[in-house]
């Protein structure tokens, strides 16, 4: 329609000016016509009266009528002559030949003759009088009239009125259609050529944006960027990210593209039981994180399939829908040998790397036979990403220090992929970290990514470092990248955090009072008992010991607590295959019995250890019946416990202590920030928060809520999202600018 109306607005005053040129050229072109041929018969008449003239002068001259009569009417043969006479110096009509006017005077001819036009209009049809002298001293000043036939002119002037009108009307119609196609041209040039400058993406189109709108397009680009900063700095305060603006997001900057996702950890464990197969949710804090995520993007999580069950539901390609209540994207698990899991999950990654990271007194191991196995699985991931890759250039996000070498193997296959690796687990220092024996292929392995995401700064500068001391690579600290065999990556700090809750799942939690009832009951506490709660995987990073510790010094410092302070230890069996794990559980039972025997009394057991897995309803009991709360990591990424906490009091009430080695403790400042190594220092935490005031309670969680329910996973996700989206823009605008400068080749 737009097209239409531009192309209406070109054509009307058009074709009125053709028409008022049509009016004003053709009467115009009638009169040069007739100019240009009188013009012409006064020559042609000279040459005649010229060839004449010896011979009318000798018969003149001879006095011989009859010659002179012959002479004129031979020529008056002449096809463009209509009739000759001869005048005498007196005006006399002395000869004339047959067809000469009767009435037409020598006086009269002369009159007509010395006229611009010269056209006489006759009965028989207009004819142009021309009056020619001959030699006066031999012919006494007489003249020769020559009347030419001006039919012929009216006919040429016809006709060339009539070519000059179908001139002008081809001229109209190929103008008008020029006109249309280049209305229609350059409307579409300039729409999509606009179009792509909104999307930012003027230079990387197929087809360059018209030329009048180069100049323009980095200006309207860098205003938009402008813009879109500024909109997002206003709406990052007043929005709250939830999965539609992650989905918004997703759409807008990432246009839809494929999400996969890599982890070893799957989302969902298909177990066998007694009443047939069940569906289990793994106790960990990178699958609480990433599965609102996937659940908000629709793609393909790879992780690897161990539950006793698994193969029994996945269909032909091992994929599977998830969640299975509604599902909502595809599962695609990875089978491994005994040998694989054992090098790869408990050797290289659980053994090695985990301790390694960690820093937490427990020395790494690292042996060939592990990393043989780590790089092996390592790579059947990656070509199951490939397989599963419906584009060249997916956007693949990786998971954790199960898969350092995975970003470069997915690279190496898909280049135009982007990968964003997180790393869920803290980066050590470089002196730490340079006892992994192949710490090169590690970081060689990471620096595939194209974004690469830890929880905190320090550990975006511990790694920086790291890379700085074992790799020659290039780091550019003002953007915080690293340029390493020419590809370059961005290291970020993305804080993790937890799923905020929805107004109707809250609504659907018992009553904290009713939770408290619950828990009291079932484990037999008195009323007035002051209860703690730690829920953790059973790892020894979690500094489980260092709480007990913490609370047998309440108890030996405190002593109006014993009888009345009761901590409850959730914690969820993991890796126990490994020595290592064995021993700390078997060290924390002897805890547990220790401070059960030194302060506990009939019917008072101060410390409940429970080490099972337990549903997350069960959990989120624990919490709303709780007066505090108890993280005390000796070293972790962030800690989603202390968030899942938090997000459980909507009734602004109870105490979280967190371990200041948490990355979580750089975010929740409200709570109270201890050192766990200290003793002393985390039985006063106890002890203050078990007599905090409830006025402080609300103050210190409300100022919590507001942070976590802000600071959420969707928040992590969408900032990563938006990273990737504008890396490959930029990745797009820099391979359109290589292009025009290796050459004109177009993409097909
Ligand atoms: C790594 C990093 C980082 C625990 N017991 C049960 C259970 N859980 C759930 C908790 C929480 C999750 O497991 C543990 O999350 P964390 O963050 O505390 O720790 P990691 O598993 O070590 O996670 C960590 C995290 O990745 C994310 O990046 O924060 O620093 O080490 O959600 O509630 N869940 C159920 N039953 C249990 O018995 N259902």
């Amino acid at each position: 329609m737009k097209t239409l109306q531009l192309q209406l607005r070109f054509l009307i005053p058009l074709l009125v000016s053709l028409v008022i040129a049509a009016l004003v050229v053709l009467p115009l072109m009638d009169q040069l016509t007739l100019r240009w041929f009188s013009r012409d018969l006064n020559t042609r008449g000279t040459a005649v009266a010229n060839a004449l003239s010896d011979s009318l002068e000798d018969a003149l001259a001879s006095g011989s009528a009859q010659r002179l009569q012959m002479l004129i009417e031979r020529a008056a043969r002449d096809e463009r002559l209509v009739a000759i006479a001869l005048c005498s110096g007196t005006n006399q009509l002395l000869r004339h030949s047959a067809a000469f006017p009767p009435s037409l005077s020598c006086a009269e001819s002369k009159r007509v003759a010395r006229e611009p036009e010269q056209r006489l209009e006759l009965r028989t049809g207009a004819v142009h009088v021309g009056v020619f002298a001959l030699n006066p001293e031999r012919s006494n000043g007489a003249s020769v009239v020559l009347l030419h036939d001006l039919s012929f002119v009216e006919r040429r002037s016809q006709d060339t009125r009539q070519y000059l009108i179908a001139f002008i009307v081809v001229l109209g119609f190929v103008i008008a259609l020029v006109t249309v196609v280049v209305a229609q041209l350059s409307w579409r040039g300039w729409v999509s050529g606009m179009n792509a400058i909104l999307r930012g993406e003027g230079l990387i189109r197929p087809f360059l944006p018209p030329p009048e709108l180069q100049p323009v397009a980095s200006e309207v680009r860098a205003r938009l960027r402008d813009l879109e900063d500024e909109f997002r700095r206003s709406q990052e305060l007043v929005m709250v990210w939830d999965p539609e603006r992650l989905r918004a997001l997703l759409h807008t900057q990432l246009r839809g593209d494929q999400v996969i996702v890599v982890s070893n950890r799957e989302p969902y464990l298909h177990e066998h039981t007694d009443q047939g197969i069940v569906v289990r949710r793994p106790a960990s804090g990178l699958v609480t994180a990433v599965e609102p995520v996937m659940r908000a993007c629709s793609g393909t999580w790879i992780a690897h399939g161990s539950g006793g069950a698994d193969r029994d539901v996945v269909d032909t390609h091992d994929r599977i829908g998830v969640p299975p209540e509604s599902p909502e994207y595809h599962l695609r698990r990875i089978w491994l040998t005994e040998q694989e899991e054992q090098g790869y999950y408990y050797g290289f990654a659980n053994e090695g790397m985990w301790p390694l990271c960690h820093v937490a007194h427990v020395r790494p191991v690292f042996r060939e036979s592990d990393w043989e196995q780590y790089r092996i699985v390592n790579q059947r991931f990656a070509d199951a990403v490939v397989q599963e890759a419906r584009r060249e250039d997916p956007v693949v996000l990786v998971q954790d220090y199960h898969f350092a070498l995975l970003p470069q193997m997915i690279a190496e296959k898909l280049p135009r992929a982007t990968i964003l690796t997180f790393w869920h687990i803290p980066w050590p220092n470089p002196e730490s970290f340079g006892i992994c024996p192949w710490r090169k292929e590690i970081l060689q392995g990471m620096l595939g990514s194209t974004i690469l995401g830890f929880h905190t700064r320090f550990h975006c500068k511990n790694f920086i470092e790291t890379v700085d001391r074992y790799l020659e690579a290039r780091i550019e600290h003002e953007h915080s990248s690293i340029s390493f065999q020419g590809s370059e990556t961005l290291i970020e700090s993305y804080p993790i955090s937890i799923e905020w809750p929805t107004q109707a799942e809250v609504e659907s939690w018992p009553a904290v009072a009713e939770c408290r009832r619950r828990v009291f009951e079932r484990m037999q506490l008195p009323p007035d008992t002051c209860l703690a709660v730690g829920v953790d995987r059973f790892d020894y990073t979690k500094g489980i010991l260092e709480r007990l510790r913490a609370v047998e010094g309440l108890l030996e410092r405190y002593p109006q607590w014993r009888g009345k302070f009761v901590f409850v230890q959730v914690a969820a069996p993991t890796r126990a295959a490994l020595d290592e794990y064995r021993n700390f559980r078997d060290r924390i039972q002897l805890a547990t019995d220790r401070i059960n025997q030194r302060f506990g009394t009939q019917g008072y057991q101060p410390v409940h250890l429970l080490i099972e897995h337990h549903g997350r309803e069960q959990i989120n009991e624990l919490f709303r019946a709780a007066q505090m709360c108890v993280v005390t990591s000796l070293h972790d990424g962030m800690n989603l416990v202390s968030k899942e906490f938090v997000a459980a009091r909507d009734d602004e009430q109870g105490v979280l202590i967190l371990s200041r080695f948490a990355g979580a403790a750089r975010e929740l400042t409200e709570a109270l920030i201890v050192n766990p190594y200290h003793v002393e220092e985390s039985a006063d935490a106890l002890h203050r928060a078990a007599t905090m005031p409830p006025a402080e309670q609300r103050e210190r969680m409300a100022s919590l809520r507001m942070t976590v329910r802000e600071y959420n996973v969707y928040r992590w996700a969408g900032r990563m999202l938006a990273d990737a989206g504008r890396w490959r823009l930029r990745a797009r605008i820099e391979a359109r600018v290589q292009r025009h400068a290796d050459g004109p080749t177009r993409p097909a």
